[in-house]
């Protein structure tokens, strides 16, 4: 059997394998706790309690894992976070990075 070429190698394994990407909220000092609640909850889909636990860790360190996605919905679920913040006037902002 041929031997396969790097580039077919890297093929298979990002077909298998597509990243993951780490998605943060921020704290700031405006938004208020309930609306991060409700953002983690609608968004992310978390229960009120693990919702609470994130945005007093966000609080308190800065930032939060909210969950890990594909690229795709990582971005989605960011664009929708600043939405609705700007919506509300909220300056609410979430980042992504590579797992
Ligand atoms: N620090 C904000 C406040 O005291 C609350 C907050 C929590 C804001 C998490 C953003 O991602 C955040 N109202």
């Amino acid at each position: 059997m041929a031997t396969k070429t790097d580039l077919e190698i890297e093929e298979i394994t990002s077909l298998q394998y597509p990243k993951k990407y780490f998605v943060y909220l921020l704290n700031d000092d405006y938004t208020p706790m309930d609306f991060v609640v409700d953002i983690l909850m609608s968004i992310f889909h978390k229960t009120y309690e693990e919702a609470q636990n994130i945005m007093l860790e966000v609080h308190k360190k800065e930032r939060g894992l909210c969950g890990i996605y594909t690229y795709e919905i990582a971005e989605t679920k960011i664009r929708q976070v600043i939405r609705k913040a700007k919506d509300n006037g909220f300056p609410l902002k979430a980042t992504m990075e590579e797992e």
